[in-house]
């Protein structure tokens, strides 16, 4: 007999293995896409359009070329905070905070087979979120960082750990991983890592995704 899907009707089974979100400030000039293809050439597997500073102009231009570009190489495409550029551009989904819009009007904009992601900060926040209907979850930040201007105190692995023992959809770890801890972070359960600057702001972009990736890969094989 064939197995269920292990995912909702209509989404598909998405590979969290190496979530890269961009960050135009830290890439040190190079253009977005241009350091998106990069990260992608390197392996990642998710790529998410996240620039606070960009206005609307800027989002639906970056998120046209972004599309264009995870399509073609078969990449997952999700757009930070904004539901209406998500639907513009026609990424598979949107990655939303705790103060953003809250799941289920998410849904009811997005319409069925999008993508939904939550940040998440404790044990309580990630079962509410799994709750609502989240397809995955942010656990962090785990590390210390300064890539994010109104960040929270780091949770540690011991939480993704918590999480993963308690949450049955993917969780995606995040803040201030780098390849020297990236192992540890997928041997606490996380389905996979979101980075900014461990990827975006290297000199050799596609050689430092490339890394993260191998060490990820690696440290599943002990799981
Ligand atoms: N959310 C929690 S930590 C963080 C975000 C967006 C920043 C992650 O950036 P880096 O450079 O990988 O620490
Ligand atoms: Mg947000």
């Amino acid at each position: 007999a064939s197995e269920a899907p292990s995912c909702k009707p209509g989404a598909r089974k998405v590979d969290y293995s190496l979530y890269v979100i961009t960050g135009d400030k830290f890439s040190r000039g190079r253009p977005v896409v241009e350091v998106a293809r990069a990260a992608i050439e390197g392996g990642a597997t998710v790529l998410q359009l996240r620039e606070k500073d960009f206005t609307a102009r800027q989002l639906i231009d970056a998120g046209h070329q972004l599309r264009r570009l995870t399509r073609e190489k078969g990449v997952t495409f999700i757009v930070n905070d904004r539901v209406d550029v998500a639907l513009a551009v026609g990424a598979d989904g949107v990655h939303l905070g705790q103060d953003d819009l809250p799941i289920g009007m998410a849904r009811r904009i997005l319409g069925p087979g999008k993508i939904i992601g939550i940040s998440t900060h404790s044990v309580e926040q990630a079962l509410e979120a799994q709750r609502q209907g989240a397809d995955y979850i942010g656990v962090g930040p785990v590390y210390e960082t300064r890539t994010k201007d109104d960040v929270q105190a780091p949770v540690g692995v011991d939480l993704v750990r918590q999480v993963a023992s308690v949450v049955s959809i993917p969780k995606v770890a995040i803040g201030g991983i780098k390849a020297h801890n990236v192992e540890e972070v997928i041997a606490a359960g996380a389905d996979g890592v979101a980075v900014i600057t461990a990827v975006v702001a290297a000199e050799d972009v596609s050689g430092a995704a490339r890394e993260l990736r191998s060490r990820i890969d690696n440290a599943r094989r002990y799981l």
